[in-house]
């Protein structure tokens, strides 16, 4: 791979409906898009997930683009790549910065599997040819809440998530699993509790939850694997798996018994791959967790998803699931809860010019 050019832009969509955890609320989401040109004229998208604030992790839209635009590319258009995976150990000199490694990172698997005129699934490995959606329910608001679920029930979501915080969890929980008994439920807190609170934690044992996501702060390893021994509940990291490293960590701790790989938390498709090659090796389940993000990120989740470890329905939904209309042609549609994963060389989603003009809000070149 020999990258001439790079397009560097920003794309801004207000959500159909607000996005409301313990640490803010999402109304609008703002993600840099990456277009990579080769030599020949082939193109490879990318898309960075850092949000426009730094609540979910440290980085952010305007961080991310100065590490792109300042580091990251002008090494990439200097070197050759001969596969994807060179792009880690390249850039392991360059700290931290995950959200924007992935951006391009990601673009590099697309233009590969483009050149070997193979799927993306494929070329990683991928074993499924549809995955299993889930729906998130990110409202303080019980009767939101009871409301969403209804629509994502219809729409043919078979897994909700929830997002907690101690401020809300039994009284909440409890309402919606008095009208949905059966329904798989799980929830996520975002690092919403302290080992303060196990005993608050504990007594969620009795909804038979499918996990809870990332109770405790996101370096509390150590803190989960005590926590872990003492609640049912299966715990589920996020924030705190952003390497292999960490989710070995885990896995020797104990701290937790199932892992939510997200492509940009853990710097790219090479790392994601290799944190799911550890679940399986150490019998970990693991799913695909979600940004709110665009098209082209959910596409590059559909081809890590359909890789056989993911053996729990991920974060994934229809491009259109938290706007009117996706930046990405075709459109990501679920039908009754699953998702195909494309066939087509490369990622199998491009960039809808139309659309993408319609919404850009920034766009420089780079060579
Ligand atoms: O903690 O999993 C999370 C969205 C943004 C930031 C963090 C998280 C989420 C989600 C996934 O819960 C939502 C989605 O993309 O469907
Ligand atoms: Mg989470």
């Amino acid at each position: 791979i020999d990258i001439e050019k790079a397009q560097v832009s920003i794309v801004s969509i207000p959500l159909k409906k607000p996005f409301s955890t313990h640490l803010g609320v999402v109304r609008e989401r703002e993600a840099i898009m990456i277009e990579l040109w080769d030599r020949e004229g082939e193109v490879g998208y990318g898309e960075t997930v850092a949000f426009s604030s730094p609540w979910y992790t440290e980085e952010t839209v305007k961080t991310a683009y100065h590490i792109q635009k300042d580091f990251i590319l002008p090494m990439v258009l200097k070197k050759k790549f001969a596969h994807p995976r060179e792009f880690a150990c390249e850039f392991s000199s360059l700290r931290g910065n995950p959200m924007a490694k992935s951006g391009v990172e990601t673009a590099l698997w697309d233009l590969y599997a483009k050149k070997q005129g193979q799927s993306l699934s494929r070329i990683l490995g991928g074993t499924r040819n549809e995955v299993r959606a889930g729906a998130v329910v990110a409202t303080q608001d019980v009767t939101e809440a009871l409301k969403q679920i209804e629509q994502f029930t219809e729409q043919g979501f078979e897994r909700m998530k929830l997002k907690i915080s101690p401020a809300n969890d039994r009284q909440f929980i409890q309402a919606i699993r008095k009208e949905y008994p059966k329904t798989p439920l799980m929830v996520d807190a975002n690092s919403a509790y302290t080992l303060e609170d196990i005993d608050q934690l504990r007594a969620l044992d009795e909804f038979e939850l499918l996990m809870i996501e990332q109770p405790l702060g996101t370096t509390d390893i150590v803190e989960h694997a005590i926590l872990q021994k003492q609640i049912n509940t299966p715990i589920c990291l996020d924030e705190s798996i952003t390497n292999v490293h960490d989710a070995k960590s885990a896995i020797q701790l104990g701290s937790c018994q199932i892992i939510n790989i997200k492509i940009g938390r853990v710097g790219g498709l090479a790392i994601a791959k290799q944190i799911h090659d550890l679940c399986q090796e150490h019998q970990l389940q693991a799913w695909c967790g979600g940004m709110i993000e665009f098209g082209i990120s959910k596409a590059y989740n559909l081809a890590l998803a359909s890789l056989p470890g993911f053996t729990l329905p991920g974060d994934l939904s229809s491009s259109t699931h938290y706007w009117q209309e996706d930046i990405i042609t075709p459109a990501i549609e679920m039908e009754q809860g699953k998702i195909s994963v494309p066939t087509v060389p490369g990622l199998g989603f491009s960039i809808n010019e139309r659309r993408f003009d319609e919404v850009c809000v920034h766009k420089e070149m780079i060579k």
